[in-house]
């Protein structure tokens, strides 16, 4: 497909000619969502341009969202998510929510332990003089897909051991007597990092939900802080509204 777009290319400068064939090499499925695109020197030799057009090529359509690049790995055709109806009026947990839907849940650990807690959890938490806090931060991932990253925060008397938190924290809290009954959350749009965007295989700068969560005990404490970014291109989060009497 590269030699035959080098022939029929519609003049201009090379490196937006091949970025065009290969825009279109994905946008007719020839190569699907997730693939490997062949190497730099390989479509380099077939479209007979040189690796310095190509990667100028690629560089682009990872700006655009087309492709990803992975670390060590090469370079894939972005992988397609289905979008994800996420109700605003329930409280529920990541695991719960992906096993309604029939997907398992699975998580990819990017940090978990206890250290001393900043101002601002201290604050939230409602800790105490020299109390500690356990965090947890995980990629969020359904049938293989990463949707989120979260980063929790909770006292240390409420989560001693984060080492011992499963596939999910709401079951630990639950076994323990801390599932949280009310939450407050807040939604705002930012474009993704680049550490972030590697990790959620989509493209730096692509668009995502910020969403910060905190939980409640029955007893009124706040339990739990959490920082999450979700892809903006996997979620519709959902609210019913009601006229007000
Ligand atoms: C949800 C919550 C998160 C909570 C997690 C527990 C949002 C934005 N976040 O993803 O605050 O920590 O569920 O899930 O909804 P788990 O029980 O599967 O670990």
């Amino acid at each position: 497909i590269f030699r035959q777009a080098a022939g029929a290319r519609g003049g201009g400068p090379l490196y937006l000619q091949l970025r065009r064939s290969i825009e279109e090499a994905v946008r007719s499925g020839l190569v699907g969502p997730g693939e490997a695109l062949p190497s730099e020197r390989d479509i380099a030799a077939t479209a007979e341009v040189s690796r310095v057009t190509v990667r100028k090529a690629v560089q682009h359509l990872v700006a655009d969202g087309i492709l990803v690049q992975r670390r060590g790995s090469g370079t894939f055709v972005a992988s397609q998510v289905p979008r994800v109806e996420q109700s605003l009026s329930s409280l529920t947990s990541f695991t719960e929510d992906m096993a309604r839907r029939g997907l398992a849940a699975a998580s990819q650990w990017l940090e978990r332990g206890v250290f001393d807690p900043t101002n601002e959890e201290t604050v939230i938490l409602g800790l105490g003089a020299g109390e500690k806090v356990a965090r947890i931060a995980r990629l969020r991932i359904a049938d293989g897909n990463p949707l989120a990253i979260e980063r929790a925060s909770l006292a240390a008397t409420v989560l001693p051991d984060p080492g011992t938190v499963g596939t999910s924290l709401y079951a630990k809290l639950d076994e323990t007597g801390h599932r949280p009954v009310r939450a407050i959350q807040r939604i705002a749009a930012v474009s993704l990092g680049r550490e972030d965007a590697q990790l959620l295989d989509v493209a730096p700068g692509a668009a995502s939900l910020r969403i910060e969560r905190t939980t409640y005990l029955p007893s009124g404490r706040i339990v739990e802080l959490t920082r999450s970014i979700y892809r903006g291109d996997a979620y519709d989060f959902v609210a019913e509204l009601r006229l007000q009497a």
